[in-house]
């Protein structure tokens, strides 16, 4: 009961995003782990309330699955545990260990969530039989906030853990926790592309070669750089990757020549964007958009069998996760697929530490009619099945 009020109280709150500038201020040689404590024992109690608030809102044989009870406890668990803190004194050493343990505690409890939250939806689908889309509208908007709000907490926990930790990497002097000011986009597209390659020839008995070309707009000489989380960057393009390899091989599987994927990197003043074109024959426009669904994925869930012969598999959680990391730092990903010819994947992200600020899900009024409204009668005519035979209309 006294859970339910701290939640009611936090959740009044809107979670105040960081921009990247502000991250690397926290970790530079201005850092303080006082601050950085003080900001946390408030900021992360808003954002764990703020979704938590949404999750109390799925419907009621959602929350009853065994997954859901379970993300539930976790949350609630560790909300309680970081709450422990608001009375402790920030001036005392051992309050500012211990919060760092509770912090480790708390991320390694949270490991599974993606998995545990997918496997409720699935239970939820199997239990109520049919596919409706006005619960899989809502469904794909709740699991976009969910999993977002999931990335920025990590993004909060782990910067705080890695900065004050003491331990900085001597291997990359240019990161301040996870963030790398530096980031060197070409180079992590090179080795997302050699860890898909890797995976891609372990079950094909080949692989499409990389064409990589970058331009730098600002300097034509220099690298391409960035402040950005090299990890976050990682996941993006190892996952473009490896849907445009399987595309790839996929529909050239007849022919020994495979064309490659041809990635351009291009940095301007504010834009940084990366294209990954492949030509694995392409994607119907009308399937573009599901390619982003977390229902899409788990409908018909792969079967073992589909699982051991295509690894690279794609069309899972990978892609709506991806859009979401992108989306985190105010950048985002996008598929213009030409059907019989090939995709292009382009992935937007700001080059301006000041320009890259979280966005977060809030939970408010619009939030909440969000997911009771959505019964309403569209405002665009639904095309019917049959076309209208006029004939007879006018023969009356
Ligand atoms: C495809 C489907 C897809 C998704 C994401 C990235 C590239 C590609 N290529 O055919």
């Amino acid at each position: 009961a006294s859970v339910s009020k701290h939640i009611d109280h936090f959740s009044r709150f809107s979670p105040s995003p960081l921009s990247m500038k502000h991250f690397l201020d926290f970790g530079s040689v201005k850092a303080c782990e006082r601050t950085s404590f003080k900001f946390l024992r408030q900021e992360l109690p808003v954002r764990l309330c703020n979704i938590m608030k949404e999750v109390s809102l799925l419907p009621d044989q959602l929350l009853s699955t065994p997954s859901l009870q379970l993300l539930q406890t976790c949350y609630t668990q560790s909300l309680m545990e970081i709450l422990e803190f608001l009375d402790k004194n920030p001036e005392h050493q051992e309050v500012l260990e211990s919060f760092v343990e509770v912090l480790e505690n708390v991320r390694n409890r949270h490991n599974e969530v993606v998995p545990t939250m997918a496997q409720g939806v699935i239970e939820y689908r199997q239990a109520s039989g049919r596919r409706d889309p006005v619960t899989d509208h809502n469904l794909q908007y709740f699991l976009d906030r969910f999993y977002t709000s999931r990335i920025s907490i990590r993004m909060l926990i782990n910067q705080h853990i890695l900065v004050f930790n003491g331990n900085s990497n001597p291997a990359h002097p240019n990161t301040i926790g996870c963030i790398d000011f530096m980031c060197n986009v070409t180079e992590v597209v090179q080795d997302a592309y050699d860890s898909a390659k890797l995976l891609c020839e372990q079950h094909y008995l080949g692989s499409p070669e990389l064409e990589l070309r970058h331009n730098n707009a600002n300097n034509t000489r220099e690298p391409i750089q960035i402040p950005y989380v090299p990890s976050h960057l990682f996941y993006m393009l190892f996952e473009l990757f490896k849907n445009a390899m399987r595309a790839t091989i996929e529909t050239h599987e007849a022919s020994r020549l495979l064309p490659p994927i041809k990635v351009m990197v291009v940095v301007g003043e504010e834009d940084l964007s990366i294209k990954m074109s492949d030509r694995g024959g392409g994607v119907p426009f009308r399937k573009t958009e599901s390619l982003f669904r977390y229902m899409y994925s788990t409908a018909p869930r792969a079967s073992m069998e589909d699982q051991h012969r295509t690894p690279l598999a794609g069309f899972g959680y990978g892609l709506p996760i991806s859009r979401l990391y992108a989306r985190y730092f105010q950048g985002d990903l996008n598929l213009y697929s030409m059907e019989g010819y090939g995709t292009d994947a382009v992935l937007r992200l700001k080059t301006l530490s000041t320009a890259s600020i979280e966005r977060l899900p809030v939970f408010n009024q619009t939030a909440l009619r969000h997911y009771k409204l959505s019964l309403e009668a569209d405002d665009w005519c639904v095309p019917s099945k049959e076309p209208l035979d006029l004939r007879k209309e006018t023969s009356l």
